[in-house]
């Protein structure tokens, strides 16, 4: 914990919620100054000695100034250290004008405070020993979740059940250490052997994996399952595009090569996010506009979690639907039969759609016929991708937290290939290496970690929060 955070000269206000028209705006303020500045415009409609603590007081703001009624509202004094920030807070609940609210904020900034950064409260919220660096990521995870299992895992970080599992890794890693260095500072000959860490070195690694597999997991509930529908043109990847969104949002004409650009849309299925991407349809042509269609197709497809590829069902495979198959070869593919309405001429088991284990579907795009069979596919795959977590540990890890986790065990990994090489490793060289991975661990928590670190968390935040 970091011991400036306390009594933080500034004291800082925001809007706490979205700007815009709206029933109530709130207003929040933190830092010494707020209760003084709470008096100086806040006059309850009842007469009342000071502010009572975290009870709200129904009253008028007056601009201090001019004397001028600018609202009227609730306040909600409350009184640090037992706060979101540590600090004594304010938070000033409005009528949701734009106006009013910007007046008010204003006046508050005469009377002393000043605008705060983004995700400043969070950072003092921090900086006071309030939430660690796990528990803050998941703040701007639970505000941006978009589908419930988002929600779910963002609401058990905040709650420390990840912070729970590194920081037994870490406590794992001193266990090692202590007994490491017990032998370092004694002469090898008084001492008995150190005992073998191996098992131990195994036991750390096991569990930064399962960390890991949990950040995986949990990075697709967040964002969503990419989904790309790939195939040569006028497949109806547009319309099928189209169908699952329930939205006229592709354009969609029977001339090949219509689609120029990746679209990305979100849907949910059975509660899981997919973030579906149209693309421009895959054959050689001279045209600098296509291939360039053609290459963000290829992008999408490297970063692509699951592909629809489409196939023309109502017409013979060829060349060109093989040239699609092979460029996803690698990934999890649905092979869609589309036009089904016209006849389907394809044998969907023939091997060069891939694998039997492949899933197929026929659908017809602009029937819907077979679409809540292929919607139920791709919802049993994004609920084997989501949901396939050991019981014991917790989803979600940041792509920050992913990257230490990361670096730590290659670290563990290369001690314990030098152990399987060599038999045995000086205890001063293990523990070197389990230092450095003490330090990333620790970081992730926040336990140790620059300000540089902390900026790049706090910049994906919304002012206010
Ligand atoms: N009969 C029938 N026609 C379809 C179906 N799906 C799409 N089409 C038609 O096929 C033509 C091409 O559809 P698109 O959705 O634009 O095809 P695309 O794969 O996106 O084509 P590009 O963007 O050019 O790669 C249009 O005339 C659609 O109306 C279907 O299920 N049945
Ligand atoms: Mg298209």
């Amino acid at each position: 914990m970091n011991s400036q955070a306390f009594h933080s000269p500034d004291t800082i206000v925001a809007l706490s919620t979205p700007r815009g028209y709206s029933g109530v705006g709130v207003i929040r303020v933190s830092g010494s100054r707020a209760p003084e500045i709470l008096a100086a415009l806040f006059k309850p409609a009842i007469c009342t000695d000071g502010f009572p603590d975290r009870r709200a007081v129904y009253g008028r703001v007056i601009d201090p100034e001019t004397g001028r009624v600018l609202d009227d509202g609730l306040a909600l004094l409350l009184r640090g250290p037992a706060t979101y920030t540590g600090e004594d807070v304010v938070e000033l609940s409005l009528h949701g004008s734009p106006m009013v609210l910007e007046l008010a904020v204003r006046c508050i900034i005469r009377l002393g405070a000043r605008p705060a950064e983004r995700g400043e409260f969070t950072r003092r919220a921090f900086l006071a020993g309030k939430l660690d660096l796990v528990q803050a990521e998941a703040v701007i995870d639970l505000i941006e979740a978009t589908s419930p299992a988002a929600v779910e895992d963002a609401r058990a970080r905040l709650d420390r059940s990840l912070s729970h599992q590194v920081e037994a890794v870490s406590d794992l890693v001193v266990d090692l250490l202590a007994e490491l260095e017990a032998h370092i500072d004694f002469d090898e000959d008084d001492l008995e052997p150190v005992t073998n860490p191996v098992p131990l070195l195994e036991e750390i690694l096991g569990r930064m994996e399962a960390l890991l597999e949990g950040g995986r997991v949990g990075r697709i509930r967040r964002r969503g399952v990419r989904t790309v529908i790939a195939g040569k043109p006028n497949v109806g990847k547009s319309t099928l595009f189209n169908a699952l969104l329930h939205a006229d949002r592709a354009i969609v004409t029977p001339i090949p090569g219509t689609t120029r650009d990746t679209i990305e849309e979100r849907i949910l299925l059975e509660g899981i996010s997919f973030v579906l991407t149209d693309t421009a349809g895959i054959r050689n042509g001279p045209d600098p506009v296509e291939k360039e269609g053609i290459r963000r197709t290829h992008n999408a497809l490297e970063q692509a979690d699951l592909v629809l590829a489409v196939i023309d069902g109502s017409a013979a495979i060829d060349e060109e639907d093989e040239r699609v198959l092979a460029a996803c070869a690698d990934r999890d593919v649905v092979v869609a039969f589309n036009k089904m309405d016209l006849g389907l001429v394809v044998d969907p088991s023939d091997m060069r759609f891939g694998p039997l284990s492949r899933p197929r579907a026929s659908v017809s795009a602009t029937t819907g016929e077979g679409l809540d069979t292929l919607s139920k596919i791709m919802a049993a795959f994004g609920r084997e991708r989501t949901g396939c977590l050991q019981s014991d540990i917790s989803a979600g890890l940041s792509s920050r937290g992913i990257e230490l986790v990361e670096a730590a065990a290659v670290v563990v990994r290369s001690l314990l290939g030098s152990f399987a090489a060599e038999g045995s490793r000086r205890p001063e060289i293990v523990s070197l290496e389990m230092r450095r991975c003490l330090k990333l661990l620790r970081e992730i928590t926040g336990e140790e970690v620059d300000d540089k670190v902390l900026d790049r968390i706090f910049e994906r935040f919304c002012v206010g929060k």
